[in-house]
């Protein structure tokens, strides 16, 4: 399929939520359907971001909330300057593993920071919105349930305490609520294989169905 303008698709969603098997699925079902296609992830995707990353998980170090936000925005920053723009104004589909969404809802619902700011943080930094956002939505004690069992030592952010993920998804309830044309919720506390085949729904409907064409 040759697109002459590329989209961004992104996933979001609370702890443990499987983003990592959705988003494996998508790639091989756009790969099937001959989009070019690339993948990233926040907050990092570029050197500078990964660097950016490692500050903000570092459990050795404290933030305020203002530093986290700004943080994730200049890492976002870097991700569209390098990676997102260029690949769009060549046509071709990104495939991010969270964006400004997140913000709204960790910094913004989570943290209790100014909704307002974050968005004039989006307006002059970002300048860039999701065409499709898959949202996987599922109660916060089993994604954090799932975490546990995955193993490994909590990061800053994946140690903050369950009022906190709750806030969190309350957040991003509210950003699919606003604007339900973009933000499409997925029931995450299915199996793996019914979580991924609802993306790839999803995206057939939004891309590659008789409607979609017409
Ligand atoms: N953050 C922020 O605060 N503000 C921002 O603007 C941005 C990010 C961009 C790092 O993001 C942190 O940054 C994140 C939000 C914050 N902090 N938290 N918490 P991240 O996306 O890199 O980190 P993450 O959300 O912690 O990713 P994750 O834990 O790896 O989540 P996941 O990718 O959704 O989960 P997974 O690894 O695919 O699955 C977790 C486990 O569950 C794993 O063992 C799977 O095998 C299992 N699993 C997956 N699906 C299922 C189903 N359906 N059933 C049963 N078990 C399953």
């Amino acid at each position: 399929m040759s697109a002459s303008r590329g989209q961004l698709i992104t996933l979001e969603g609370g702890e443990g939520a499987g983003k990592s098997t959705v988003l494996a699925a998508l790639e091989t079902f756009l790969h099937e359907q001959g989009v070019d296609i690339l993948r990233t992830r926040e907050p990092g995707g570029t050197p500078a971001g990964e660097a950016i990353r490692a500050v903000l998980l570092d459990r050795a170090l404290t933030l305020c909330a203002q530093s986290e936000l700004l943080l994730m925005f200049a890492s976002r920053a870097q991700l569209v300057d390098e990676v997102v723009a260029p690949a769009l104004a060549a046509g071709r589909w990104v495939l991010a593993d969270r964006f400004t969404d997140a913000s709204y809802a960790y910094q913004g619902a989570g943290r209790g920071l100014d909704p307002g700011w974050i968005a004039e943080l989006e307006r002059r930094v970002v300048g860039v919105r999701p065409d499709l956002t898959l949202w996987l939505d599922l109660p916060v004690e089993t994604g954090l349930q799932r975490a546990r069992q995955r193993g490994g030592e909590a990061d800053r952010i994946e140690s903050e305490r369950v009022e906190f993920f709750e806030r969190v998804r309350d957040g991003y309830a509210r950003l699919a609520a606003a604007d339900p044309a973009r933000v499409v919720r997925i029931d995450a506390a299915q199996s793996a294989e019914q979580v991924a085949a609802d993306a790839v729904r999803a995206i057939r409907r939004r891309w590659f169905s008789e409607r979609a064409r017409a």
